[in-house]
């Protein structure tokens, strides 16, 4: 049995991976987080019977106190340094981490520290701090599993290969729901408009990130720090159709890509039970029915927050954390209709400019404080 702590049970990949864990009979669930979002959690402990749980949230925890003297084969911690204690515990071979933002980088750390396999479906935890968890990874010989789709394609196309073989990652995106747009066509969309994305059922943030490309660009990112690859041969092509989830381009010329339809359980599995493949979860891909498959370059100059990203990473130290924290306010205004769609990018522009630091090898502390300041200057001026 591979026992599995999951941090950030109830969002969008949590939900699904409690989907994957159902459905396999090698996989334990021993422990979860969850923040408020408590309505769920006395059902989520009857079901998997987990040794340890998280609760994050304050409000939180007063809602869960009468769960929390009903189980007492349960250890339960609570407040700020839940995950950090949830990740700290024995007897488990993997975090899957979910949670939101650099809540999670304290605690995915800790299961690194501990030499525990992560399998990675925070985005934050790498364009944050990728040189420092890429680092530790290495040295304790833990391995990184992507879970976003795009990201475990390349993994599952470089198997049996290294990075010396890669010649150019082909890194696919569907473009979003403004795929083609200039930008007097995007002046008034509306938040209804940014939340319709054509393939794919997220969160909100992520949703708005696929609207702006922001999403591609923070996946440049951690793939750059994922396969330790030169951002210059990281090559976003729009692929609107997204069967091919992204491929590899060895030095030879071959090309190889992964397929399938666009279901996170498929990602979500393929990490969970790695070395392993398990039987089927996701639907047969059908290229009958699929037909074409079509490529486009992406505009750069429109969607200027996949250029910033690629900007970020030239520019090193805590760039990319910079770019990542303006991005996560101003996705939140534009959610709040403080600002209008195009300024999430003139935001986050602004911002690489107002709060660059000069130092280059920033440590947890450096970038947990530096993202404490932006967060603070922001809110304050948009209040
Ligand atoms: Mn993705």
């Amino acid at each position: 049995m591979k026992k599995v702590i999951i941090i950030g049970v109830t969002g969008s990949i949590g939900t699904q991976a409690l989907d994957v864990i159902r459905k396999s009979e090698d996989i334990e669930l021993v422990g979860f987080s969850v923040n408020r979002n408590i309505e769920s959690l006395k059902s989520l402990i009857d079901e998997f019977h987990p040794k340890y749980v998280a609760i994050t949230d304050i409000g939180g925890v007063k809602k869960a106190a009468e769960i929390i003297s009903t189980y007492e084969d349960v250890i339960f911690y609570t407040g700020e340094d839940a995950l950090v204690q949830l990740a700290s515990v024995g007897g488990y071979d993997m975090l899957l981490t979910s949670v939101m933002g650099l809540a999670g980088l304290s605690a995915t750390l800790k299961a690194i520290e501990n030499e525990k396999d992560i399998a990675l479906a925070n985005k934050e935890t790498l364009v944050g701090a990728g040189k420092l968890v890429m680092n530790l990874a290495r040295e304790k010989g833990v391995n990184i599993l992507p879970v976003d789709s795009e990201h475990s394609a390349i993994f599952q196309c470089l198997s049996g290969y290294t990075n010396k073989d890669i010649e150019r990652i082909i890194l696919t995106a569907s473009g979003g729901p403004f795929r083609g747009r200039k930008i007097e066509e995007l002046m008034d969309v509306t938040v209804e408009q940014a939340l319709k994305h054509p393939n794919w059922t997220m969160g909100k943030k992520i949703t708005v990130d696929s609207a702006t490309l922001m999403n591609k660009g923070l996946e440049v990112i951690e793939a750059k720090w994922l396969f330790d690859v030169d951002p210059k041969s990281i090559d976003v092509h729009v692929h609107p159709e997204s069967i091919i989830h992204s491929a590899v381009e060895f030095k030879d010329n071959s090309v190889i890509a992964q397929l399938g339809n666009a279901d996170m359980r498929l990602p979500i599995q393929f990490a969970l039970n790695y070395p392993k493949r398990e039987k089927a979860i996701a639907d047969k891909l059908d290229l009958f029915k699929v037909k074409s498959l079509t490529f486009e370059k992406p505009d750069m100059i429109t969607f200027k927050c996949l250029r910033l990203a690629y900007d970020s990473i030239t520019d090193g130290g805590l760039s990319s954390l910079i770019l990542n924290t303006a991005d996560e306010i101003a996705v939140e205004l534009f959610l709040q209709r403080k600002i209008s769609f195009l300024e999430i990018g003139n935001l986050i522009e602004a911002s690489l400019d107002e709060f660059r630091s000069n130092i280059k090898d920033p440590g947890l502390e450096d970038i947990l404080e530096k993202d404490r300041e932006i967060r603070k200057i922001l809110k304050l001026r948009y209040a």
